[in-house]
């Protein structure tokens, strides 16, 4: 039977094109995305109702341990694809401005920009899309040399949120207006309102506010009056220090971790990583909440990898006694302690 315009639905696609995904069976994926357009789904649902819900459960999986990171790669590596076919089948001629669409410096999540940057070429716009973490500076020329109506950068790591301000100043030195988006900033922006940044939740959004110039310069100042303490410039001095006195002290309070093989040190050493860029990232914010989501996911990745809630109980409690003079610090940590000891449960990331 031929499906029909009104028969096809990205819905009623998503299970078999997220079999195709775990398969890795890029055929199939691309030729479910293809079909639906021919069946005159149109492509912006494409992109947004089949592959990004395809990309989050993907994300899920990854984080319950039940895919490899391998089978992670492969199937965002086959999205990419899919976008990219999607994209080849539609392509409108520009009637509008440039848009550039960037991820933050150390950013590499490129596909949730990736879509967004389709979604407004969809809608007309002139779109360089300049992919995974962009340096500042480079953004800055780039930004000198080729007319811009706006920025669109993308965060997906709220770790990396001091990253984000520098580089959101940046592009308003150059005068151009900025919008951002991203799980970075917070499933309702709240982030990104804290950096003074029109934000958008989706890809649609995007499009309407980048429609919209007075909307997009119309911003609340950023409230970070909390810089002025420094307590985040300390401590991201001190993140060397801090991550290998936190692993010389998980070595000495939790022997099984003098037997870990080279791969489970990295990650140890990757996560201690996390655990303090999350807590500067919320402090430069002044958002305890922030880190106390993060200590969650952490706890809910690392069970089902094997690893006890107590191994970051841990090093929590090493942190609180290192940073006892950095009040904001303290308070955070001491709250996702008390929210770790209560297993108040991991949330999904
Ligand atoms: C694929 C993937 C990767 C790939 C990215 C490759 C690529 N080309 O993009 C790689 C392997 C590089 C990666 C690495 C990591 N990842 Co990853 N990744 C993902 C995954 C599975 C899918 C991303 C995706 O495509 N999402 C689909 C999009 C559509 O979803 P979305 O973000 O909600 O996007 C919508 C809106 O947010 C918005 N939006 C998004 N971006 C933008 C931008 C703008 C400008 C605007 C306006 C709007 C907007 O519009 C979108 C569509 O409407 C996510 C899971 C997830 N839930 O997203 C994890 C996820 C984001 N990753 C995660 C983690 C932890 C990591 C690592 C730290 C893992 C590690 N230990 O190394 C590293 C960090 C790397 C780095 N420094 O950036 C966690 C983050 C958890 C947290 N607490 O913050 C997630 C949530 C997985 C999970 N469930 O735990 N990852």
């Amino acid at each position: 039977m031929t499906a029909t315009a009104t028969e096809a639905s990205p819905t009623d696609s998503y299970h078999g094109f997220l079999e195709s995904l775990e398969e890795a069976d890029e055929y199939a994926a691309i030729d479910t995305a293809l079909g639906l357009i021919d069946a005159g789904v149109p492509a912006e649902r494409v992109l947004l109702d089949l592959i990004a819900p395809a990309q989050v459960e993907v994300g899920e999986r990854w984080a319950r341990n039940e895919w490899s990171v391998a089978q992670e790669h492969a199937a965002t590596h086959i999205s990419e694809r899919v976008v990219a076919a999607v994209a080849a089948r539609a392509v409108p001629r520009p009637t509008r401005g440039r848009v550039v669409v960037a991820c933050m410096d150390g950013e590499w999540h490129a596909l949730p920009p990736r879509l967004v940057a389709e979604v407004l070429r969809l809608r007309g716009w002139q779109v360089t899309f300049l992919g995974a973490s962009v340096p500042a500076a480079h953004l800055v020329s780039y930004l000198h040399r080729h007319d811009a109506h706006a920025v669109a950068l993308a965060c997906a790591l709220p770790m990396r949120l001091p990253h984000a301000h520098r580089m959101i100043e940046a592009c308003r030195r150059s005068d151009v207006p900025v919008v951002v988006g991203g799980r970075g900033f917070g499933h309702d922006g709240r982030w990104a309102h804290r950096l003074g940044v029109a934000w958008a939740p989706d890809a649609p959004a995007a499009a309407d506010l980048v429609a919209d110039e007075r909307a997009l310069r119309r911003v609340r100042p950023a409230e970070l009056s909390q810089l002025a303490d420094d307590e985040y410039a300390s401590l991201a001095k001190r993140r060397g220090e801090l991550i290998d006195g936190a692993l010389a002290d998980l070595r000495a309070r939790a022997p099984g971790v003098r037997e870990y093989t080279t791969a489970q040190l990295d990650s140890t050493v990757s996560d201690l990583g996390h655990i303090v860029d999350f807590l500067a990232a919320a402090v430069y914010v002044d958002d305890g909440s922030l880190f106390i989501d993060f200590v969650r996911w952490l706890i809910g990745i690392l069970a089902s990898r094997g690893v006890p809630a107590s191994a970051v109980g841990l090093t929590l409690g090493y942190y609180v006694d290192e940073l006892r003079d950095f009040p904001r610090a303290a308070r955070f940590l001491g709250e996702a302690s008390a929210s770790a000891a209560a297993g108040t449960g991991p949330r999904a990331g």
